[in-house]
């Protein structure tokens, strides 16, 4: 299957489970807080951490099957960053996933809810997930609160917020993208593999290749805030230039920033060479895919 079949079939699963497991629009005590649960959700997306958790899942072993509900899990738990990194107090945005941001929509204090809700949310879909003989839901809730508490993905978040108007050296920059972006990716890499009983061994190459990854995709991230459109990407662009944000980009300028990008696409790919051929090539292709992409 080539990538982009794989993608829009998974995205298309993923997609079906999650309609299954949030509630439905009219549930009570409030109908408007799931429509705005379900707005962001269903807005789009490119559901790349939950192709990495399945594909990770599969490389060790394991069953998309059992994967499934992790995999709903990132994207949830993914969809109350965004929604919460648009509001007026962080990144202030009116475009996502090509539509009107949720607060734009349902308001600062539903939106405010909506993202609260869907990252409680997240964690009942990953306890839904089957232990096996070296993991069990207490190892997957420990993993995603790690990577997406105040050591990481909130805390990479804070970093960035405290870092706006100030110049940051590499490092900083480096950091903050290890938190807010890599933190994640790396969430969904490790939790597929631990759904799938993977070895320490595993754990800790598939580790490699997610950080990579995820520098990379945050550094692309900032190369088409500067070189895109927002028909193309589906949210507003030019925004780190208009914060005055000290991005790789601004600081390097755009082709070191690319270079950088390779190199680190480079370095994930590296990570999986241990890997079994059929297994590894899908998450290397997935890599060469966020290198390429142009939304
Ligand atoms: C509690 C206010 C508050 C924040 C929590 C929001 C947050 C901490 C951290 C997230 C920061 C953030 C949004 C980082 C950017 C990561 C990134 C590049 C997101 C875009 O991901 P894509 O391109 O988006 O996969 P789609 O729409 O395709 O899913």
């Amino acid at each position: 299957m080539d990538i982009h079949t794989l993608i829009q079939t998974t995205a298309k699963k993923v997609e079906q489970r999650l309609d299954e497991l949030l509630p439905r629009e009219d549930v009570e005590p409030s109908a408007t807080l799931h429509s705005a649960m379900r707005y962001s959700i269903f807005a789009g997306g490119k559901r790349i951490r939950p192709l990495l958790c399945l594909e990770s899942a599969k490389a060790c072993g394991g069953s998309e099957q059992i994967a499934l509900d992790a995999a709903c899990a990132l994207e949830t738990l993914h969809t109350y960053t965004l929604i919460h990194d648009d509001l007026p107090c962080m990144d202030n945005d009116d475009l996502r996933r090509g539509k009107p941001t949720n607060h734009k929509v349902f308001g600062e204090g539903m939106a405010v809810l909506a993202g609260d809700a869907l990252l409680t949310e997240a964690f009942a879909m990953l306890a839904r997930v089957p232990g096996n003989e070296r993991y069990g839901v207490h190892d997957y809730v420990g993993e995603l609160a790690r990577l997406t508490g105040s050591l990481f993905l909130v805390g990479g978040q804070a970093l960035d917020l405290e870092g706006e108007g100030r110049p940051l050296s590499l490092q900083e920059i480096r950091s903050i993208h290890m938190g807010k972006t890599a933190a994640l990716i790396e969430a969904s890499v490790r939790l597929g593999a631990m759904s799938a009983a993977c070895s320490a061994q595993q754990l800790k190459l598939l580790s490699t290749y997610a950080r990579n990854l995820g520098l990379a995709f945050q550094l692309i991230d900032d190369i088409l805030d500067v070189t895109s459109t927002p028909e193309v990407l589906g949210k507003s662009v030019g925004k780190d230039v208009k914060a005055q944000k000290a991005t790789y980009c601004a600081m390097v300028g755009l082709e070191e920033a690319r270079d950088e990008a390779r190199n680190r696409t480079a370095a994930a790919r590296e990570a999986l060479c241990e890997f079994p051929v059929p297994a590894r090539d899908v998450l290397q292709s997935i890599a060469d895919y966020l290198l390429q992409r142009e939304f």
